[in-house]
């Protein structure tokens, strides 16, 4: 659990084929600059930087139109994504997994499952990414990720760390959803996923949807995982991602989410996702980040 005594694993992931735009393959470098490592630190933690894993420059095989764009190069990184979040849980490390777009949470995740098979997930995202090839319009797996965790998608993807390695759905929640494409919205019903949207965060506020969520993921749960997708952050304050769209989390909100999750004590390995420097303006969403992953492992004001 995340403990001041907790070691962590800090692993960079330069990946931007899931995302097919450039600049987020350079959020890891952008998210160290910001200083994440000393941050940890001041908070107790021994941190422990492990570089990032080799993504290979690779031309798509497909046009356009592909269904699965840049497949055989996410499935070999999140292959071995998953074997190094695997043996660092294994030797009693906590996994902080830095990319990079959101198709990494299949490799991160996988990993992680490996310890904890009852893994409760928070995906903190404007997006569900719950598309199959089936449903997607863009061809882009960073908007499949989470259909993969549960099972559906190409076998080379839910087949990485074994099959059945999978998350249960009850124990999986979205918040800050505002941009669903149509066959997702029927894949989540049918799943029966929780997903808090703006109009959720708006009507009941962000404590009692936090409070909710919380009930969620840790019921029958083993560890909790926090998939934080920048983009689930406002525009207006997080401009530096692929994807924004505008009418979403507030700092403050998304700060306290942090907090709330971190005083559950049930965090096991988290994930930061979908920073892209060349979009951002004064560092500001790399900054946001680091502010973030700073709550979530237990910075107070006072
Ligand atoms: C859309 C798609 C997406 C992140 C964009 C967008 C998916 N539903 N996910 N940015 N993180 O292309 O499937
Ligand atoms: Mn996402
Ligand atoms: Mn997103
Ligand atoms: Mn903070």
């Amino acid at each position: 659990l995340a403990t001041k005594n907790s070691n962590i694993s800090l692993i960079g992931v330069p990946m931007q084929f899931g995302a097919d735009r450039a600049g987020v393959e350079m959020g890891p470098t952008a998210i160290r600059s910001s200083n994440i490592q000393t941050r940890l630190e001041a908070l107790g933690y021994r941190v422990n930087d492990l570089g990032d894993i080799h993504v290979n420059r690779v031309q798509d095989g497909y046009g356009p139109v592909a269904k699965l764009k840049y497949l055989a190069e996410i499935a070999r990184v999140n292959e071995e994504l998953a074997q190094v979040v695997s043996q660092e849980m294994g030797n009693g490390q906590l996994p902080l997994v830095i990319g990079g777009d959101h198709s990494i949470a299949i490799g991160t995740i996988k990993g992680v499952l490996q310890h904890k098979s009852r893994l409760g997930v928070i995906w903190f995202d404007a997006h569900t990414d719950v598309n199959t090839a089936e449903t997607t319009g863009s061809g882009n797996i960073h908007g499949m990720s989470l259909a993969v965790l549960l099972g559906y998608g190409h076998p080379s993807l839910v087949s990485i760390a074994g099959e059945h390695t999978r998350v249960n759905p009850r124990n999986v929640v979205i918040i800050g959803a505002r941009s669903v494409d149509p066959g997702e919205r029927i894949f989540l019903k049918e799943q029966g996923i929780r997903v808090f949207t703006m109009y959720d965060i708006d009507k009941y506020g962000m404590k009692a949807v936090m409070e909710e969520a919380m009930e969620r993921v840790t019921a029958g749960t083993d560890g909790v995982h926090l998939s934080l997708d920048l983009d689930g952050m406002d525009p207006m304050e997080a401009p530096g991602v692929g994807t924004p769209v505008r009418g979403g989390m507030s700092y403050r909100e998304s700060h306290f989410a942090m907090e709330m999750l971190h005083e559950s004590g049930m965090l096991v390995s988290a994930e930061v996702v979908e920073v892209n420097p060349i979009l951002d303006q004064n560092n500001m969403t790399a900054k946001a980040a680091v502010e973030l992953v700073g709550s979530v492992f237990g910075e107070r004001i006072l």
